[in-house]
């Protein structure tokens, strides 16, 4: 959908189309035109039925593939599909290309995640009096530089970019202005509203609530029954608010997890993943240039009983080793050495921008990263996961 109306809207929302099964088929032309679904393959590239899909390309989707979906079901749903490990370190390189080609039209942007995030042109009226145009010329140069297709909305809140670029998806361009937000977002079902998650939609349903228009026409009842909850629904419903997007913004933690290949209750076999899991975050949070200060470990047993724990430090983890030793002390906490577990998962939070204090630690690390970049992950690693036997990982980015 292409709406080339003249006009400033100061808000974009831009958000890649099924990233990472895109960047298998920019990475693969044989790819192309084929239902691509990242997730179900082992380390070692042998098919499973265990984990989750990451995403699926729009081919994939066509059958019914959709991102969270158990893998056994997406192989029902699309037993034709190609199913594909994922490569973070691609994905990241990939970001990395498309932003840098955002930055080059503005510097005020709010990345929320890998492939999304929002473009600021407040201020920016005489340089771009179109910012439709903008958001055009932006789309072309990703997909002429990077090879990828980038959906855009544009509004004058985060709510309305947001909404817009969903709506929009896939390779589309949507503006949403003052003329025709109304007729545009009011038939919208409430869940189309950030904010409003299953728990919230069903608090709405008893109300009656099931439109944005609803919800607008019932500002009353929503406020009495959602408080301070319902006043912001209302105001980003009406689209004069930023408020679901303030705190959301920032990335709040980095995480990891993975399903075994088998259950298992040998720590021979658990404890290697565990150090690869917190290997890769750690990884991420340098890349990042964020150091965190609270960790969680999730431990699901065979019976899909789940459980985690978490810790909070007065200083930041700073090195590999030490969130190794966080993360196996907190799992030794939820294990009783005697069940068997089928997922482990760490997750580091309340994360804090790194300062460039320990210059010589940073050099080694960097140093490590290109070695990896260039030779692939294998070619550095520690003496701790040579200690994993024969164990195979199964690694979903889930
Ligand atoms: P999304 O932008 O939510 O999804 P998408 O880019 O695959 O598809 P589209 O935007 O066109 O609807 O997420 C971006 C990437 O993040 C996605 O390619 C895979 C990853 N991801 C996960 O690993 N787990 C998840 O649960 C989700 C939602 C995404
Ligand atoms: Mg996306």
């Amino acid at each position: 959908m292409v709406v080339s109306t003249y006009m400033f809207l100061p808000i974009a929302h831009l958000d890649l189309d099924a990233f990472f099964a895109s960047v298998e088929q920019k990475l693969n032309p044989s790819l192309h035109g084929k239902p691509v679904i990242v997730g179900g393959v082992d380390p070692q590239g042998r098919e499973v039925n265990r984990g989750v899909v990451a995403t699926a390309s729009y081919e994939a989707r066509k059958f019914g593939v959709a991102s969270g979906m158990p893998i056994y079901q997406a192989r029902k749903l699309c037993p034709h599909g190609v199913f594909l490990r994922g490569n973070f370190k691609e994905y990241h390189a990939f970001s990395k290309r498309v932003f840098n080609v955002i930055a080059k039209y503005t510097p005020f942007v709010e990345q929320s995640n890998l492939d999304e995030g929002f473009l600021h042109f407040s201020g920016f009226e005489e340089l771009y009096p179109d910012t439709v145009r903008i958001a055009g010329q932006i789309r072309q140069e990703i997909k002429e530089v990077v090879g990828l297709t980038a959906s855009v909305g544009l509004g004058t809140s985060k709510v309305t970019a947001k909404i817009a670029c969903d709506l929009a998806k896939p390779d589309g361009l949507l503006a949403i202005s003052e003329a025709n937000r109304e007729s545009i977002i009011f038939p919208l079902p409430v869940s189309k509203l950030p904010g409003v998650g299953p728990k919230t939609e069903a608090i709405l349903k008893a109300l009656s609530i099931t439109t944005i228009s609803d919800l607008v026409n019932k500002k009353e009842s929503i406020v009495h029954c959602l408080g301070k909850h319902g006043a912001n629904l209302y105001l980003s419903a009406t689209g004069i608010d930023n408020i679901w997007f303030q705190e959301g913004d920032r990335i709040k933690s980095i995480g990891r997890s993975t399903t075994f290949l088998r259950n298992s209750n040998e720590k021979r076999y658990i404890l290697p993943i565990l150090f690869k899991l917190c290997d890769e975050v750690f990884d991420e949070l340098w890349l990042k240039e964020l150091t965190a200060s609270c960790f969680t470990v999730t431990l699901r047993d065979h019976t899909f009983k789940t459980r985690t724990l978490e810790r909070t430090y007065g200083t930041p983890v700073d090195r590999l080793r030490d969130l190794y030793e966080v993360a196996s002390s907190l799992f030794f906490s939820l294990w009783d050495k005697k069940t068997h577990v089928r997922l482990v998962g760490i997750r580091a939070s309340r994360l804090r921008a790194r300062s460039d204090d320990d210059k010589r630690y940073r050099r080694i690390f960097e140093n490590i990263y290109k070695l990896k970049r260039k030779y692939g992950e294998g070619i550095v690693t520690s003496a701790l996961t040579l200690d994993s036997g024969n164990s195979p990982m199964e690694q979903l980015f889930l």
